[in-house]
């Protein structure tokens, strides 16, 4: 008999809401579990175009907003392959960020929803979304905010409106899958509602890998 497949399980949030932490965390508590488990980070900076969007990041380099919305993408395109090998072989795979943060920075930026959300359509579709948020005043007081581009607090405001519209379009494409956790509480309290919904998503039975957008 064939293994069943691994969860694909995605994090997302605003700068600075506690969601890396929170993220190795639960990698530790699933491992501890004898679970087969593994961490995809986007961007992944180790690429040569995860270093484009490092660079950009770190504005060492400038880029048109549409240029760099494609990046982002053809960043988790080139890891695709690799997160659904993990998943047919029954690992459950953790990414910190995927195309919802693409969608939500970008569209936050003036660019058109339908053209942001375009480009990601066919990837690996998360079994579950857990959006950790937190008011971008706390996000604000929170260690090393600013170092990087969009970390500002008018942006992060602007950035956590369209991730309200980003979970209203996953509702409508592909059901409950999006999961609003609030992040401002303890590292601890924060940990035991993402375990929660975690463990609500191992325990189902989840359906045949599904595609992003469509
Ligand atoms: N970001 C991340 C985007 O603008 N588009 C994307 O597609 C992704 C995945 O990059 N401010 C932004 C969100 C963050 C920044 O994320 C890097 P992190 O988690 O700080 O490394």
């Amino acid at each position: 008999m064939m293994a069943p497949r691994g969860a694909f399980i995605v994090f997302e949030g605003l700068d600075r809401s506690g969601k890396t932490t929170q993220v190795q965390r639960l990698v530790q508590r699933l491992e501890a579990d004898g679970r087969a488990v593994r961490l995809q980070k986007f961007p992944d900076r180790t690429t040569s175009i995860g270093r484009m969007i490092d660079s950009y990041l770190q504005t060492k380099s400038d880029l048109d907003d549409r240029a760099i919305h494609l990046l982002f993408s053809a960043n988790r395109w080139e890891c695709a392959n690799a997160i659904e090998r993990d998943l047919a072989q029954g690992v459950t795979v953790i990414a910190d960020r995927y195309g919802f943060s693409g969608i939500a920075f970008s569209a936050a930026k003036g660019l058109p929803f339908s053209f942001c959300l375009q480009p990601d359509t066919g990837l690996p579709l998360p079994d579950s979304v857990i959006y950790l948020t937190v008011n971008p005043e706390v996000a604000a007081s929170r260690a090393a905010y600013g170092l990087e581009r969009y970390e500002t607090k008018d942006i992060q405001t602007r950035v956590r409106e369209r991730f309200d519209e980003v979970a209203n379009e996953v509702q409508r494409r592909h059901g409950n899958i999006w999961h609003t956790i609030d992040a401002s509480g303890s590292v601890d309290d924060v940990q035991e509602k993402v375990w929660a919904a975690v463990t609500s998503t191992l325990n189902a039975d989840f359906p045949s890998m599904g595609r992003l957008w469509m």
